[in-house]
């Protein structure tokens, strides 16, 4: 069931408002409500995703060098232990020597970061983020 919309006036400076609509127009936004609504969503899931007792989604991808001796098992192995955290992973091959991997996860906030950083320390991972967020009916 959609919510009901309320009206409330903003007061801005000018010079600041002027730099809201430019960056809102370069983002795709036709009307300054729906970009402080999605503002203002993007702020409550940082915020949420702070509490690590949060049930959380969370987007983990990396890249690695495949010929590093037993990563490949490492990694494999690490995301068994942890399977019930995690509901899909991706691998691509991105050349001869790398591959991509992109595994997401569902659990507590905290949870969800000490399987990612635990991940990306394994020698022979060469770079990765991880972005977590909420599931959607929170905000
Ligand atoms: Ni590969």
């Amino acid at each position: 069931m959609q919510d009901k919309l309320i009206r409330f006036g903003v007061s801005m400076e000018t010079a600041l408002l002027g730099r809201f609509d430019r960056l809102i127009s370069k983002r795709g936004y036709t009307n300054r409500s729906e970009a402080i609504r999605d503002f203002v969503r993007r702020e409550l899931v940082e915020e949420g995703t702070h509490n690590g007792d949060t049930a959380a989604f969370g987007v983990l991808s990396f890249v690695y060098d495949h010929h590093v001796r037993e990563l490949e098992a490492r990694i494999t192995g690490f995301q068994h232990v942890h399977y019930r955290s995690i509901v899909s992973a991706s691998h691509v091959h991105t050349d001869h020597k790398n591959c991509l991997q992109v595994i997401i996860l569902n659990d507590k906030a905290a949870k969800i970061e000490e399987i990612a950083t635990k991940i990306l320390s394994f020698k022979g991972v060469k770079h990765g983020r991880l972005s977590l967020t909420l599931s959607g009916k929170e905000i």
